[in-house]
């Protein structure tokens, strides 16, 4: 086991049942659910996290520079790196994606069929900087395809990070503003210097690799710094209801084409799985990502 698979977190908070966990994010906009990945797939996950955020950052490119946390503009800084399309590498490792108590939640806030908007591997290393605070994908006014602001009191999405290091204050463990779901809006829009600044309340969620940070996507979330001498480890996995428009993300679709056309050919589009990829999940998992099959 690597250096930064050691147990240095704070203890979680107590398991609690999945109405908790429902009734926590809707007060809150978050909750952290412990020991959701298996001890014994850990490594599993790490590994290929790192293997792939390696090989994604060279084919990107040029000059081997990690330069974000991905399409968005939402952190400035620059250690930060993501590693797309995780689960369908993971295959039958992947299962605990929806864990009981985990897809209880996803249901009980979405509905029974939900999809996989995208899923990805951030890779914090050491140095990074704090980001800006920001809502996932609807609400992050920087994507093209986006609910304008001030949006309604309604959640349509829901954020998954799933630990795969331990998330200390040192190594950044994700920096929320509780309560802040419930607001119209984010500072994604146009409000740099609001997005930069210290918030009332905000808090640093931490917690023992395995848990899952499940959240409301309108919760304001940023990167922490990574203070510690170790990369931090975290698995992104986004859920969505079936009756939100996942056409924008579709690689090839005419959403899609119109996403780039409107952020000069910055798409916001997560990769498509192979037929053999997707024969590969556990069959829990397929429904989930059954509209990212790659069609012949
Ligand atoms: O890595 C983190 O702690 C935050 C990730 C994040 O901001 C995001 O996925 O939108």
């Amino acid at each position: 086991m690597s250096a930064d698979l050691r147990d240095t977190a704070p203890t979680d908070p107590a398991p609690t049942d999945t109405a908790s966990y429902v009734a926590r994010i809707r007060e809150h906009g978050w909750c952290v659910v412990p020991g959701v990945i298996p001890e014994s797939e850990i490594p599993v996950v790490h590994d290929l996290i790192l293997a792939e955020e390696q090989a994604q950052a060279r084919a990107r490119g040029a000059s081997w520079t990690r330069t974000s946390n991905g399409s968005t503009d939402t952190t400035r800084y620059d250690r930060v790196s993501k590693a797309a399309a995780i689960v369908a590498r993971l295959g039958a490792h992947a299962s605990f994606i929806a864990e009981e108590r985990v897809f209880g939640v996803v249901q009980g806030l979405l509905g029974n069929y939900v999809r996989v908007s995208s899923d990805f591997g951030i890779v914090t290393f050491p140095g990074a900087e704090r980001g800006f605070w920001h809502c996932d994908w609807p609400y992050n006014q920087t994507i093209a395809a986006h609910v304008p602001q001030p949006y309604g009191d309604m959640m349509m999405h829901l954020s998954a990070l799933y630990m795969v290091t331990d998330f200390t204050e040192e190594n950044g463990g994700t920096l929320v503003v509780p309560g802040s779901h419930r607001r119209p809006g984010n500072p994604t829009g146009e409000n740099d210097e609001l997005a930069a600044a210290s918030q009332p309340g905000e808090l640093q969620i931490t917690g023992r690799r395995g848990s899952a940070i499940l959240f409301d996507a309108r919760l304001w979330h940023a990167v922490a710094p990574n203070d510690s001498g170790q990369t931090r480890v975290a698995l992104a996995v986004r859920y969505a209801p079936w009756w939100l428009n996942l056409e924008v993300r579709r690689p090839g679709s005419v959403d899609a084409r119109l996403v780039e056309e409107l952020t000069e050919g910055r798409g916001n589009s997560a990769p498509l799985l192979t037929r053999a990829q997707f024969e590969a999940l556990p069959e829990l998992l397929r429904p989930m990502y059954e509209n990212w099959v790659e069609q012949p």
